[in-house]
């Protein structure tokens, strides 16, 4: 009997340290150095030590699975676990996702933080469980700053008639269109289209120019910040569902440190960041009329992409929480 029992313990334990080894792929389009990416590594570095190696964490990146939506398409379907994805393509497979994007909603980053890691952030988290997602926690791409080749942009006017490149998402196309620009849905990557001129400019948070080399093909850049821009890191709910309590929580734990971790360094990395690109020769207008952009598109929240009663309701319990 005692034997049985010693052999059952064993059992237990090798269960538990998962000799039985299980491989998550997780998809990001960015290449190594990207935001994405840091959060993408740490997470498999802390997931792999603190299962004793039961889980492998294989990165799929630079896009080599796919775009953005294509990614999220294949973490609803359940033929990859994970992904990191920045909110913008989310909304359109939860139009949720449009609040944490709306225009200039957050302050600075405590702020970010306070309403991500609280029960509004939560909100947007489970919501997504309806589209087969399990929103685990929100990393960051970082506030968003115009950059374009053709001519300086201080006020809303200068960016009258810029071709500038959104991400595939109808909010981020209605905030240019608002603005007066031409904005054109392309999936990431686009240096080949800045460099051939396809389009004038884009929007990115700093560490973006820098890891992508835009100092090279985009001569003015504007410190609008006009979306905070998270990355929204989940997986796929019908794989999530399956896995023990117990590994639910050290994905879900390990994601959440590698995002806390992950947003300090982009934030610690920021002023180097500024002074790099000015070095490289970027012309940035670091205190554009911000107030001027922001009354330019206070009318958003009233249009047809917060017209889910669901979604309008949280815009609204957002924006009073920022005030
Ligand atoms: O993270 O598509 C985008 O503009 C993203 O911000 C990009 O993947 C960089």
């Amino acid at each position: 009997m005692r034997k049985i029992i010693f052999v059952i313990l064993v059992l237990l334990v090798m269960s538990g340290t998962g000799l039985a080894l299980e491989t998550i792929k997780l998809g990001v389009v960015t290449i190594p150095g990207a935001a994405q990416n840091i959060v993408a590594e740490k997470f498999k570095a802390l997931v792999e030590e603190r299962s004793a190696n039961a889980f492998n964490v294989k990165i799929f990146h630079s896009a080599s699975i796919g775009n953005e939506t294509e990614i999220l398409q294949q973490i609803q379907m359940g033929t990859i676990q994970m992904g990191v994805i920045t909110g913008g393509p989310f909304d359109t497979f939860d139009p949720i996702v449009r609040v944490i994007n709306y225009p200039f909603l957050f302050k600075d980053y405590d702020q970010a933080d306070e309403i991500l890691d609280g029960p509004l952030g939560n909100e947007i988290l489970e919501s997504l469980e309806t589209s087969g997602f399990k929103g685990l926690c929100f990393s960051e791409n970082g506030f968003r700053n115009l950059t374009n080749n053709r001519h300086a942009v201080t006020v809303p006017d200068d960016v009258k008639g810029l071709k500038i490149r959104v991400m595939s998402s109808p909010l981020h196309k209605a905030i240019w269109q608002t603005l007066g620009a031409n904005p054109t849905p392309m999936p990431w990557p686009i240096y080949t289209e800045l460099e051939q001129g396809v389009i004038d400019g884009q929007e990115n948070p700093l560490w973006v120019m820098e890891v992508y080399k835009f100092y090279e093909i985009q001569k003015y850049m504007t410190l609008t910040r006009h979306v905070y821009s998270p990355h929204i890191d989940v997986a796929s709910l019908k794989w999530f569902n399956k896995l023990s309590s117990e590994n639910q929580t050290l994905i879900k734990t390990a994601m959440k440190d590698a995002a806390t971790f992950q947003r300090k360094d982009n934030r610690d990395k920021d002023a180097g960041r500024l002074a790099l690109l000015k070095g490289k020769g970027m012309q940035i207008v670091e205190t554009p009329d911000i107030d001027a952009f922001r009354t330019r598109v206070a009318g958003l929240k009233d249009m047809e992409l917060y017209r889910d009663p669901k979604v309008h309701a949280l815009l609204i319990k957002m924006l009073d929480a920022v005030k």
